[in-house]
């Protein structure tokens, strides 16, 4: 399917970042926050945590707090949440903290 990347502007080639997401399988901020990183041509790592408080405690740890999920990490960086994923590309920043590689 890569053939159709050009027709569906996603450039994986762009992206040296490296992603990390916490998820739960049913939870819909999850999906759509993996979507915007499919489209982004993203090849995240995904801590899949339902159920397990231990991991959820070690994410929050990480992410200044927040319980919630997603939380999402570009070289390690805390970005935020599904919300807070959209709000960077919204505003024309996602695409250079994924052009970054990790230093
Ligand atoms: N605004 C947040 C919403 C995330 C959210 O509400 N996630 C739900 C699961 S779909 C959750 O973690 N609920 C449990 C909680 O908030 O403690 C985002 O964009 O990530």
């Amino acid at each position: 399917m890569d053939f159709l990347n050009p027709l569906l502007r996603r450039h994986p080639e762009r992206v040296k970042a490296d992603v990390e997401i916490y998820t739960w399988l049913t939870c819909p901020f999850c999906i759509r926050a993996k979507l915007l990183l499919w489209w982004k041509g993203v090849n995240y790592t995904e801590y899949k945590i339902d159920g397990d408080e231990e991991a959820r405690s070690r994410m929050a740890q990480r992410a200044n707090g927040r319980r919630s999920v997603p939380q999402i990490f570009i070289n390690g960086q805390h970005q935020g949440g599904c919300d807070d994923l959209y709000q960077l590309d919204t505003i024309g920043q996602l695409d250079s903290l994924l052009a970054q590689r990790a230093g």
